[in-house]
Formats: structure tokens, C-alpha cells, sequence
């Protein structure tokens, strides 16, 4: 597709690359040289050749008597790696092979200054420390005041089971302590889940099976692999955690199997071990297509080839629906197997169906399932061209809804869920590589540059619907004054934000679930690009959360306006505070090889689940 569909010209993401991109002295000089003024000038007036040619025969000559830094940078590089003792770089001159030969790209350097590099990572690193603390004062509130319940409503210091009884919040939370290093945390949700899950899963009623499977299987298969991997873990026998993954799936499994059609019902009764559609008949689309990750990794870990074969049939079922340019609708019916109606939307309902089209592909890239890399490639075409806008008056890059379709009118609306997209779009890009290693290398397509360029815009687009409010937390949905669509009066309350007439907030759209998308895709393009304006963000909306969601008694609340001061708070914490946002921020201050984006897929619950390689011995 071309880039003429982007409300942005491609000059912008030239100009980016090209800052990353070394060039050889032959092509500073000769691109110097024939620059058309230069030129224009010069070869006018035979004195004009005579210089031109002077000067091409005396920097030749430079050249051939004169290492480059860059050469003598890779001298040195090359002493400590693979290719020691290469007798084609030879100080004070160069042969003529390598004269010829494309220097590497390289990152640009900063000039080595370690005192100033160390107090920068020190300062991070505090910064870690107090979502290290956050964590904890999540996580005493609710071991004091509802442990075992899926929920803590941090004001009426009580639990609530909002998703069927299974402690959600223990499991959720797990790998993020383990991540954390939070000894006591790991040994209390740890034996939580020893004594009281078995019991659980086979005696509780309803669930829904996309929330149990993302957040409990996925939960339990995390601290399986991080405690398996950990000698001085501190909770049970790695053991115990897959068991109870491999019950409750066994029970989720009916989900599938009852089902006429390869997509799932999306109600599971645990203990009759029955399954039903939800009352309208209707699953989710992004419900029924984000599953695979978990159960993949199931069967790879217990060697039965049931949990994967189950899941995998929706997304090879999916391949073979007609769609929009590859976008689907936001319903479908595990009765007919069809899509219904025609909404089309990024946000909540169809969201994950694009994440793990990537996500499943980056985890069984050894088996070669080319068809959901091209289904995402597709995906994100169709996004671009129906579903990218700028606001006005300044320009912010939103992706807006199409409710009736790719043939029916355009929505500026945008749910925070959205916020998953950036970090999406950039881990599609590099698949998990630095975007400097992926220049270096020569691996990004014009097509995986311009998805980068299009993440960054819609991650600072993410960050600015925090920074238009008064709380600095950004609302539920959002709308954009842009063409065609204006509304007055209905702002965020920061009246120093630059977007404040570009973003809307409607009334019954200011509440704040402590949701993690923006700084899920934060930390993923900081990761990416290195570029440390991610964590300067990331940190200003976690300052905002300590204002403005703490709760003093233990936990952190939910808000119910966040465009005013102070916010009403709406008493309840969701698990995905502790399971996903804290972990998000805790790993976008730490070092890239805590959880490596190149080793690990991250389920839609912020679950690390290990990129399955061939020669990935069984855990
Ligand atoms: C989480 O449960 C998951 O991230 C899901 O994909 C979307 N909604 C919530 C968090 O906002």
C-alpha cells in the first residue's frame, strides 16, 4: 500500500531513518559533490572541472592512505567477537577490497561519558523501586482485605469475585512479584495457589473462557516457566503451577469442543464441565482469537498437542472468512462460524485478534505458519488506509472506528484498548529487535519502517490523552475534533496541554480502569527504539497514578472522572493493575535482558510465554 493513505508524508519516516543510517566517505564526498547547486555551479566554467577533478584525485588519495574511524571502530569490535585477526583492516590504509565494501550501520554514538551514563541508570532504577513499591502496597491491600477473592474494592477494604471465583488477582499478579524479585509476595500467592486452586477449578460455576484462559492459564504457565527457571525460587514446586494450568484447561476445553464450529463458546461451567454462548449467541471476535498463545505453550510444555490443536483451528478458521482489507468485525457466532454485523474497531471486542495474529506467529515461527503473518501484514494495511486520522488543529495520529463497516461512515471515537496498537506495531516491525540492530542489519522493509513511524506517532497520541486531563490519567474513550467532526466544551481540564481542543471527552467516558495499553506499548518502543522519552512518559503517568488512585488503607482504585480535581474513585482494583500496568512500567525501567522482546512473547495479560525455537529443549 502507499503511504498516500497515512495522514503524514513518507518524508517524515525517510527523515528518521536516515539519521540512523551510516553512509561511506565515498558517499558523504559524492553525494556532497553532486549536489545539484554544487554542480550547477562548479561545471559551469572549465576552472570549475579543473577544481572538481583536483579535488576527487586528492581525497581519493586520503582515502587510500587514511583508516576511517569507522574502520578503526570495527578494528577494534572485531577484536573481542567472531572475527578476530581480519587481515582486511590494516591501520594507515585500507584495501582496495574494503574501499568498496559498505561500512556497517551503526547506532549513533554518544560520546563515552560513564559517570553521566551511570547516574542515568541509577536514576531509573529508583524509578523501578517505586513501582517495586506500588506493587506492593497493590498487593498488601488485597492480601489483607480480600485474599483469594478475584478483586479488592480498595475502599470498601473488602473482595468481590467478578470473574468467577478463581483468586484472579493471585494468579495475575504471581510472575509480576517474580519478575520483581518479591520473595514473600512469590511464596504467599505461590501457596495460595498449592492449598486453595484445585479446589476451585473444579467446583466453581461460570467463567468466561477468554478472561480465565489470558489471565489464569496464562498466569500459571508464566511462573511455571519463571520459577522452573529460577534455582532459589521461593513459592512451590514449579510443578504445581502447571498442573493447575493443565486442570483448568482441561475443563476450559469444553469451550471448544461443544462448539459446532471451530470458534468457542465464550462461557465455561468448571464444575458440570458444559459451555454455552454468552445470551445474545455472539462471541467476541478478539475473545475467540485470543487463546493460541496460552495453549500453544500448554501443549508444548505437557506434550499433548489437544490444547493447541483446539485453539489453533479459530485462527485457521479466521484465514479462511472473507474480511475488510483484513479487518474483521467486532462479533461472531460460534453457532454459524460467521462474522455478524459490520462493526469494525480496533478497541474493545476486536483488538487482540490483530495483536495475536503477530504474537502467534513470533511464537511458532518455526512451524512456519506464514498465513497469520500475512493475515496481520493485510490487517495492518486495512488499518492505514480506513482506519488512521489527524486531529485538528494540531495533528495528533488517532485510529478512529468505522461502525458500519469499511463502506459506512468514519468514527474519530478511540478506546484506550487501542493503546495495545503501538507496541503491536513496532514488535511486528522488528520482531523484538533494537531498531538500530534492524538498520544495522538491513531487515526493516519501507513497509516495517513506515509501521514504526506510524507507532511512535500513535504511542505519543496514547500518552497525550493522559497529558489533556486534569489527573494526568487518561479517560476510557476519546474522540478527535478532525474533518468532518467537532465538538466544543467537552475537554480534558489541562489547560496547558497543546491537544486540549484536539481530543473530546465525553461524559460517560472519564473513567479510569487502571488500565495498562499505553504503557504496555511504552515500554515495548522503548525497548525498540532506546529512545528515552518512553520512560520520561511512562513515569509521568505512573506520578499520576500514585496521586491520584492510591489508596491509603492498601490498594489502588479505580476512577470515575479524571477530568476533575479531585477524581471520585470508583472502588474497585482490577487484576491487570498488578499482572499487567505495574509490570509494564516496572520493565520499562529495567534492562532490555529482563524478559528479552527477541526470547519472549508477552499474552495479551502481559504473561511472558517463551518463543517456542527448534532447539527448545522440553521444560
Ligand atoms: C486485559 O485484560 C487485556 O489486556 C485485554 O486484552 C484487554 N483488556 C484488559 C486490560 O485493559
Amino acid at each position: 500500500m502507499s503511504s498516500k493513505t497515512l495522514p503524514y508524508s513518507m518524508k517524515d519516516v525517510q527523515y528518521d531513518n536516515a539519521k540512523f543510517r551510516r553512509r561511506s566517505l565515498f558517499q558523504v564526498i559524492s553525494h556532497t559533490f553532486f549536489t545539484k547547486k554544487v554542480k550547477r555551479e562548479c561545471m559551469a566554467c572549465s576552472t570549475g572541472k579543473f577544481l572538481a577533478l583536483l579535488m576527487i584525485c586528492g581525497l581519493t588519495y586520503l582515502m587510500l592512505t587514511h583508516a576511517s574511524p569507522i574502520h578503526s571502530i570495527t578494528n577494534h569490535v572485531s577484536s573481542f567477537g567472531t572475527h578476530k585477526g581480519n587481515n582486511s583492516i590494516i591501520y594507515g590504509g585500507i584495501g582496495v577490497r574494503r574501499f568498496w565494501r559498505k561500512p556497517p550501520r551503526l547506532p549513533p554514538r554518544l560520546s563515552p561519558d560513564e559517570s553521566n551514563n551511570k547516574s542515568i541508570a541509577s536514576e531509573w532504577t529508583s524509578k523501578q523501586e517505586s513501582v517495586k513499591k506500588a506493587f506492593i502496597h497493590a498487593w498488601s491491600g488485597y492480601k489483607n482485605h480480600a485474599m483469594g477473592y478475584d478483586e479488592l474494592m480498595p475502599l470498601s477494604k473488602r473482595g468481590v469475585d467478578g470473574l468467577g471465583g478463581l483468586g484472579a488477582t493471585v494468579v495475575d499478579a504471581l510472575d509480576t512479584a517474580m519478575i520483581m524479585g518479591l520473595d514473600d509476595v512469590v511464596s504467599e500467592a505461590g501457596s495460595w495457589i498449592e492449598q486453595h486452586l484445585p479446589e476451585r477449578i473444579s467446583h466453581k460455576g461460570q467463567v468466561n473462557l477468554f478472561e480465565t484462559t489470558i489471565r489464569v492459564v496464562g498466569g500459571l504457565l508464566s511462573s511455571y516457566h519463571l520459577s522452573n527457571s529460577n534455582p532459589t525460587n521461593k513459592g512451590p514446586k514449579p510443578s504445581v503451577y502447571l498442573e493447575n494450568a493443565k486442570n483448568l484447561a482441561d475443563r476450559l476445553l469444553t469451550g471448544f469442543t461443544s462448539s459446532p464450529t471451530a470458534i468457542p463458546f465464550s462461557d465455561v461451567v468448571l464444575h458440570e464441565r458444559t459451555a454455552h454462548a454468552a445470551p445474545d449467541g455472539l462471541s467476541s471476535t478478539s475473545e475467540a482469537t485470543t487463546l493460541q498463545l496460552e495453549y500453544n505453550y500448554l501443549s508444548f510444555l505437557t506434550g499433548d498437542p489437544k490444547y493447541s490443536a483446539e485453539a489453533m483451528k479459530v485462527l485457521e478458521h479466521m484465514k479462511t472468512l472473507p474480511k475488510s482489507e483484513g479487518l474483521v468485525p467486532i462479533y461472531i457466532s460460534p453457532t454459524s462460524g460467521e462474522f455478524s454485523g459490520s462493526n469494525i474497531r480496533l478497541g474493545s471486542r476486536g483488538d487482540s485478534y490483530y495483536e495475536y495474529l503477530i504474537k502467534v506467529w513470533l511464537q511458532q515461527r518455526q512451524s512456519n505458519r506464514t498465513y497469520l503473518h500475512d493475515m496481520y501484514v493485510e490487517a495492518v494495511k486495512g488499518v492505514k488506509r480506513h482506519l488512521v486520522r489527524k486531529s485538528k488543529p494540531n495533528g495528533l495520529v488517532f485510529v478512529g472506528e468505522l461502525p458500519d463497516g469499511i463502506d459506512g461512515g468514519f468514527s474519530p471515537k478511540m478506546d484506550h484498548l487501542v493503546c495495545f496498537l503501538p507496541g503491536t506495531l513496532a514488535l511486528g516491525a522488528t520482531n523484538g529487535i533494537t531498531k538500530a540492530k534492524a538498520m544495522e542489519e538491513n531487515l526493516l522493509t519501507f513497509e516495517d519502517l513506515e509501521n514504526l513511524k506510524l507507532a511512535e506517532d500513535l504511542a505519543k497520541t496514547c500518552f497525550e490523552m493522559y497529558a489533556v486531563t486534569s489527573t494526568g490519567l487518561a479517560p476510557e474513550i476519546a474522540y478527535f475534533n478532525s474533518e468532518g467532526y467537532s465538538e466544543n466544551g467537552l475537554d480534558g481540564g489541562n489547560k496547558t496541554s497543546e491537544y486540549i481542543h484536539d481530543i473530546v471527552i465525553k461524559h460517560a467516558d472519564r473513567h479510569n480502569l487502571l488500565r495498562p495499553e499505553t504503557v504496555e506499548s511504552l515500554f515495548i518502543l522503548y525497548r525498540i527504539t532506546e529512545d528515552s522519552k518512553y520512560r520520561e512518559w511512562g513515569w509521568s503517568i505512573f506520578e499520576a497514578f500514585e496521586k491520584y488512585t492510591k489508596v491509603e488503607s492498601g490498594g489502588y482504585s479505580s476512577l470515575d472522572d479524571v477530568t476533575v480535581l479531585p477524581p471520585r474513585r470508583r472502588d474497585k482494583m482490577e487484576t491487570f493493575f498488578l499482572g499487567e500496568t505495574l509490570k509494564y512500567l516496572y520493565l520499562l525501567f529495567s534492562d532490555s535482558n529482563v524478559i528479552p522482546l527477541t526470547e519472549f512473547v508477552f499474552n495479551t495479560e502481559a504473561h511472558p510465554i517463551p518463543i517456542i525455537t527448534k532447539d527448545h529443549q522440553k521444560e
